[in-house]
């Protein structure tokens, strides 16, 4: 330890949770939840309690790795060694088929710094448009229609804290309880208050069971139980008219739209019973603060951003947006850095700031901060999933630069990722551990984590933050600032990607500076002091902004946009060979990709395989026991899981966590046509028992009533 004591944040998810790391008196490291940070206030989930258990793991990466040739075991080489292979590789790419042959891939989980330069070394090391990151798979439908409608996209427009003080909570495709479990806090002090909680998600959540409504629709829905929810609204003279007039644009055509959209008919296609619609709208409708907060579950889908258009609609007709603390839409961002990971040009189509590459005023001004000419910076490059889908084709790159994702993991259709990998002439992936992805690869170089490293990074309300270094890494490991350096040195650039922290940051604040994500007054020096600072802060004396929308939105007119959105019919069809929906998500005990949690032991003890949730009824109809191993089949492959029977799922529905190589071999790779998101979230399966059927029992013949519960086939066909 370097101190007593140091305080930083949790590896792992998008709250970011105050996290002390010391030493006792014995010897010790000890690890516990800051009670003086506002998110948490000492609060923790078992993921962030048991961080410490990968510094010093055994399976730690200490040093690189490469493939002598293909097909060849890796082996430890020193760095030199790989460094040299790997700019061999760019250069002979690049000189064959030009600047986009190399692409670079990147994660949420990276700080600030090192998600703003590896945005920079793309553009300015390499010249190449072909770069995204993971957080395409993550929120990308909710920042596309945030910021569609209010001109920004900053998860929360306002501290965690204000969802103690709504009325009505409407949470939909969110499951807190599990995911962000020290945000409960927040929940359960509203309902304390006397508040009223509603939950929208197809399964019977941790979340959903400590609400006062649940409303459960068929995967894939929503968009449809969205506008069901207006037309009650208008129909009952619930809007907040003198708000949409004053406030917003667009109301007219969204009326019209919704008029199709009558509570039998919703019923109908949701599966939602019409008393549920009408109680939700006049419940939200007659709360003097009311919220609708949306996360994965909804947004997750080939519609995903016109989905969450419709709860923006919903939350604009009711006046929400901007009314006062207490009250407004927002999404629950993911990662750890999910937020900023976005604002400062990870994305194919962005330059630092929130600013647009496509942009001639945003090319100007970041050119003008990397010292570099305007034309030199690459146009916008292809989508996560695009550029996946491109590797190693005629036309597309050859080498890949991988930093903190684990795509042959998480990527939907994930073989055909991992097929796609094997076509390219060198795959580069920076981590700590031995991911699958990193199994694939040609060079393995070995990074700093959390705990050894100085950095920030941006929570879900767009608080920056600063991770600490309390403890040294182990010899032969490198962070990410010090390998971009020694590439773009190799590649003659080396003075335009500095190595420290605080300078990269210093200038990440000028680039961004005059943006929408603007943090030129966020300087180190006053996060090092400990001042609460959220994005936009234009200059070192201004108090940064916790909420926004108080007077106007942040669009040329200062109004929100409605836009009218309809029900395309998007998701998968089921029939009578993929008659289940399968949805996608997460367990309480296991972080993404599952490459760090799966490793600590008291996770693994935990949970240390892959479960499908089913409900009973379709477990008798396959005549699965729990515990039974099924078959899931997709039109994309299959894979196995443990039967887990609950009734908390819709007996339509098989719900598998993503946390273990398998589930991402069923999902489907349609993309949301605005902001390229996959349908994670709803796609056709059929379920099998694995071992032979036992000898039938009188109460193994399923009645009638149950398999017309169990089996939707076509249910697209009935809308
Ligand atoms: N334990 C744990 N916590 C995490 C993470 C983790 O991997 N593990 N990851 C972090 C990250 S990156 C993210 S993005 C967040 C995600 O946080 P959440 O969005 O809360 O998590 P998910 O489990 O992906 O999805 C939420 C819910 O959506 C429901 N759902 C599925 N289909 C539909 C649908 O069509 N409509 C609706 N309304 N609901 C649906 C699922 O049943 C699920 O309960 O969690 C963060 N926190
Ligand atoms: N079926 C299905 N698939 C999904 C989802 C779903 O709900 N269902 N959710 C999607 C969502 S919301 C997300 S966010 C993605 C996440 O999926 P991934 O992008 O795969 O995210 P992680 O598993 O967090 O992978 C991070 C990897 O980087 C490493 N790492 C962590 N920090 C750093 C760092 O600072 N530097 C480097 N070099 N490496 C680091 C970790 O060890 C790990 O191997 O998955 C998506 N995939
Ligand atoms: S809720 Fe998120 S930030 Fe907090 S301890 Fe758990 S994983 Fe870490
Ligand atoms: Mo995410």
């Amino acid at each position: 330890m370097t101190s007593a004591h140091t305080d930083t944040h949790c590896p792992y998810c998008s709250l970011q949770c105050g996290i002390r790391l010391s030493t006792t008196a014995d010897g010790r490291s000890e690890l516990t939840g800051r009670e003086d940070f506002p998110v948490n206030r000492g609060g923790l989930c078992m993921k962030g309690a048991s961080a410490l258990e990968l510094i010093g793991h055994p399976e730690r990466l200490t040093t690189p790795l490469a493939r002598p040739h293909r097909g060849a075991e890796l082996r430890p080489v020193g760095w030199a060694e790989a460094l040299d292979r790997i700019v061999e590789a760019i250069t002979d790419a690049q000189r064959a088929h030009g600047p986009d042959a190399v692409a670079c891939f990147g994660g949420g989980g990276l700080t600030n710094e090192k998600a703003y330069q590896l945005g920079k070394f793309a553009r300015v090391a390499l010249g190449s448009a072909a770069i995204d990151y993971n957080g395409r798979f993550c929120m990308s439908s909710a920042a596309a229609a945030g910021t569609r409608a209010f001109g920004i996209d900053r998860g929360l427009p306002f501290p965690l804290a204000d969802v103690a003080e709504a009325e009505v909570v409407l949470l939909v495709g969110s499951n807190p309880a599990d995911t962000m479990p020290p945000a409960m806090r927040w929940f359960e002090a509203g309902r304390d208050r006397g508040a009223t909680h509603i939950v929208v998600d197809p399964r019977r959540t941790a979340t959903a069971a400590t609400a006062h409504r649940h409303l459960q629709p068929v995967p894939g829905t929503d968009l449809t139980l969205a506008n069901g929810l207006l037309h009650v609204a208008i129909r009952d003279g619930l809007v907040d008219e003198e708000y949409v007039a004053t406030r917003t644009t667009g109301f007219a055509a969204v009326r019209r739209q919704v008029r199709r959209d009558w509570p039998d008919r919703v019923e109908r296609v949701t599966g939602v019973a019409v008393a549920d619609l009408v109680a939700t709208a006049h419940a939200l409708a007659g709360a003097r603060t009311a919220m609708v907060l949306t996360a994965r579950g909804t947004e997750q889908h080939a519609d995903g951003t016109d989905t969450v258009q419709a709860w923006i609609n919903l939350a604009l007709a009711l006046g929400l947006p901007g009314r006062g603390t207490g009250s407004g839409w927002a999404t629950v961002t993911g990662q750890g850095n999910g937020q900023g990971g976005r604002e400062h040009g990870l994305k194919a189509d962005q330059l630092p700031g929130y600013r647009k590459l496509a942009d001639p005023a945003a090319r100007a001004h970041v050119a003008g901060v990397w010292g570099v000419h305007p034309d030199a910076l690459p146009a916008p490059g292809a989508s996560a999933y695009e550029l996946l889908d491109s590797l190693g084709t005629p036309t597309g790159p050859k080498v890949l630069l991988l930093a903190a994702s684990n795509p042959v993991v998480s990527a939907p259709d994930a073989r055909r990722v991992a097929e796609r990998f094997g076509a390219l002439d060198l795959l580069v992936v920076t981590d700590f551990f031995l991911s699958e992805s990193a199994r694939m690869a040609d060079v393995v170089l070995p990074t700093t984590q959390w705990a050894e490293e100085e950095g920030t990074l941006t929570n879900l309300e767009g608080r920056v933050l600063r991770r600490r270094r309390a403890v040294d890494p182990p010899p032969g490991v490198r962070s990410e600032l010090e390998i971009w350096h020694e590439l773009a040195r190799r590649l003659g650039c080396g003075q335009h990607f500095p190595t420290d922290p605080a300078q990269v940051y210093a200038e990440l604040c000028r680039a961004s500076a005059g943006g929408v994500a603007d943090y030129a007054g966020i300087t180190w020096d006053r996060l090092d002091a400990g001042e609460e600072l959220f994005w936009p802060c234009p200059d070192p004396t201004h108090p940064g902004t916790p909420r926004l929308f108080g007077d106007r939105f942040p669009t040329p007119d200062g109004r929100a946009r409605f836009i009218a959105v309809a029900d395309r019919r998007v998701t998968e069809r089921t029939d009578r060979r993929y008659p289940y929906l399968l949805t996608t998500g997460r367990s309480r005990t296991h972080y993404q990709s599952g490459t760090q949690t799966r490793r600590s032991p008291t996770l693994a003890r935990a949970e240390d395989r892959m479960y499908a949730e089913l409900h009973p009824e379709l477990a008798r109809l396959l005549d699965v026991a729990e515990g039974d191993a099924v078959r899931l089949t997709t039109r994309r492959g299959s894979t196995v899981a443990l039967a887990r029977l609950t009734d908390a799922i819709r007996p339509d529905t098989v719900f598998l966590p993503f946390h273990w190589p398998g589930a991402n071999d069923l999902t489907s790779p349609r993309l949301d046509p605005t902001s390229r998101m996959p349908e994670f979230k709803a796609c056709a399966v059929a379920v099998a028992a694995v071992r032979p059927p036992r000898a039938p029992t009188p109460n193994s013949t399923v009645s009638v009533s149950v398999s017309a519960t169990v089996t939707v086939p076509e249910h697209e066909e009935q809308r």
